[in-house]
């Protein structure tokens, strides 16, 4: 490809003849658009090998405003290569790197005009001005993070001072753990012992608890029964002891879908799809079928759900004219639960049985005794317990903050659970660090968590600590989570200088503390600059 287009070389370097030059940058004689550290790599006195390795050409072509290498090495001066670079020496202020396909473009890049060298005058030259503003603003910076510096000092004295703090807390909490254990063994202990012996005693009374409950149940039975046989006698006008449509058609009561009017698919569904019902049918089909409607009729029973969605003056009528009640939703109702009106089951003898008792003072002495004393065990035993638990829980805690990483030095440590706020035109954004990041809407004053502690998310391993990770807030309308990403930049006060939302639900907080100002990164950082 490259032999074959010869022609078009010739072409080129006819047409833009001035970018084949040697030029004169500093002492150091090197083709335009070489940086200092790369000249040696261009001798005029041998052939060039491309950076790559992969083609050597004639030193004539270098700069030829023809491309020869893939890396675009040999045409650091021209635009020829997409992939070149071409290198302004912008002596006064930085050097500085920019693509070669900008050489020539009629844009000046470079503060020092040397990328538009094909019209004379494109470019003022303005480095000296820039230099100096830069210059001022890098003092600024270094006297910044010197005057921060002191203060961060303070606060890795601080940070390590909390640190050693909640390391001895950690130690004297495990102890207070091993103590609080060995109360709440010998609490459960005594409950255990004293438990044993309230069970003893309590067994006369529950066996009689248990007896007395079968006989109600019993008693109730029997009077269910009584009063479904006087019904069943009633409907049975011609005393056959069977029960038919036409003796149930005159009875109200079974006119469940209350349009007076009796027909035979209501009866069928009392009469259990039967055309007629003998007594024993009766009591266990028709009856509990139809004893809610009776009881209604009486006033005797309503619907439970109806109460809460009656308004008072509404209630009075329909305690009044019951037969108002959508009988349907009573029908369902009855169908599913009769727990309204049938006895209370019998259930479980409990601690609220035994407080009970204990309000009614129905035991002996010696129970009462035993039941008051294994009362105060259970009470102890709790407390004991729950004592177990808050030290477990502020173990953890510690041992959570014991975890975290608050900078080389420590420097972070004291900024923990700190809160600080930014406001703008809608809402109010809350920083509180190493926990979480909060926006609040200034109209609807709802809060939405704009994400949790995550992780230190700096480039590299030197600025790690330069940006915050929030991460898991709630979630975006049909997107991801919110996240929040914090700067951390140098400044004499802890506080939020901006909160912006680049993306939708992707926030970013620029935050200054004295944590992260250090004298030594200033300093480090303009040297690499200056080396480009
Ligand atoms: C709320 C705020 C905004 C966010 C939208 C996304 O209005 O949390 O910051 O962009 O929801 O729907």
């Amino acid at each position: 490809m490259i032999i074959s287009t010869w022609l078009n070389r010739f072409h080129s370097s006819f047409i833009v003849i001035s970018s084949f030059v040697i030029y004169a940058q500093s002492d150091v004689p090197r083709p335009r658009g070489v940086s200092l550290s790369k000249a040696s790599l261009y001798s005029p006195t041998k052939d060039f090998t491309c950076f790559d390795g992969t083609v050597t050409i004639p030193f004539s072509y270098v700069n030829d405003d023809y491309c020869d290498c893939f890396d675009g090495s040999d045409e650091p001066g021209t635009s020829a290569c997409l992939n070149g670079i071409f290198h302004c020496t912008n002596a006064g202020h930085r050097p500085q790197n920019i693509p070669s396909s900008r050489v020539n473009d009629g844009v000046c890049d470079c503060c020092d005009g040397t990328d538009e060298y094909a019209v004379p005058d494109t470019c003022t030259n303005i480095c000296d001005e820039l230099g100096k503003e830069a210059r001022a603003e890098a003092q600024r910076l270094a006297d910044l993070h010197k005057a921060g510096s002191h203060l961060r000092v303070e606060l890795i004295e601080r940070g390590n001072k909390k640190r050693h703090e909640m390391a001895e807390q950690l130690s004297q909490l495990q102890k207070d753990k091993e103590e609080a254990e060995k109360i709440r063994a010998e609490k459960q202990a005594l409950k255990d012992e004293i438990e044993a012996k309230e069970n003893e005693a309590l067994k006369v009374y529950r066996e009689a608890e248990e007896q007395e409950k079968q006989r109600q149940a019993e008693e109730e039975k029997q009077k269910n029964m009584k009063e479904a046989l006087e019904h069943f006698d009633r409907f049975d006008s011609n005393k056959d002891d069977v029960l038919s449509i036409d003796e149930i058609k005159v009875v109200n009561v079974f006119d469940k879908d209350k349009n007076s009017q009796v027909d035979e698919e209501e009866i069928k569904y009392f009469f259990g799809e039967n055309e007629t019902v003998d007594k024993d049918t009766f009591v266990t089909v028709t009856w509990p079928l139809v004893k809610p409607l009776l009881m209604m009729e009486q006033g005797m029973f309503r619907p439970a759900q109806s109460e809460e969605h009656i308004d008072p003056d509404v209630e009075g009528e329909l305690d009044d004219e019951p037969q108002d009640l959508d009988t349907e939703d009573v029908g369902a109702d009855l169908d599913e639960d009769h727990s309204d009106i049938e006895p209370v089951s019998p259930r479980e003898f409990d601690d609220s049985d035994i407080a009970s008792r204990d309000a009614t003072n129905v035991y002996d002495d010696e129970t009462q005794r035993l039941v008051n004393e294994a009362t105060d065990a259970r009470k102890h035993f709790t407390e004991a317990e729950r004592t177990v638990r808050e030290i477990e829980s502020n173990i953890k805690n510690i041992q959570q903050n014991l975890e975290k990483d608050y900078g080389l030095q420590q420097e972070f440590a004291t900024l923990d659970g700190q809160c600080f706020e930014y406001e703008d035109k809608e809402y109010v954004y809350k920083l509180c660090m190493f926990q979480k990041v909060t926006q609040k809407s200034k109209n609807s004053g709802s809060e939405v968590g704009l994400g949790n502690w995550g992780e230190w998310a700096g480039e590299d391993r030197e600025n790690k600590y330069a940006v915050m990770r929030y991460t898991n807030g709630i979630a975006c309308w049909n997107g991801p989570s919110r996240m929040t990403t914090v700067n951390i930049n140098c400044g004499l006060e802890t506080k939020l200088l901006s909160v912006s939302e680049p993306y939708r639900c992707e926030y970013k907080i620029e935050l200054s503390t004295p944590a992260a100002c250090d004298g030594s990164n200033v300093n480090q950082e303009h040297s690499s600059h200056d080396e480009l």
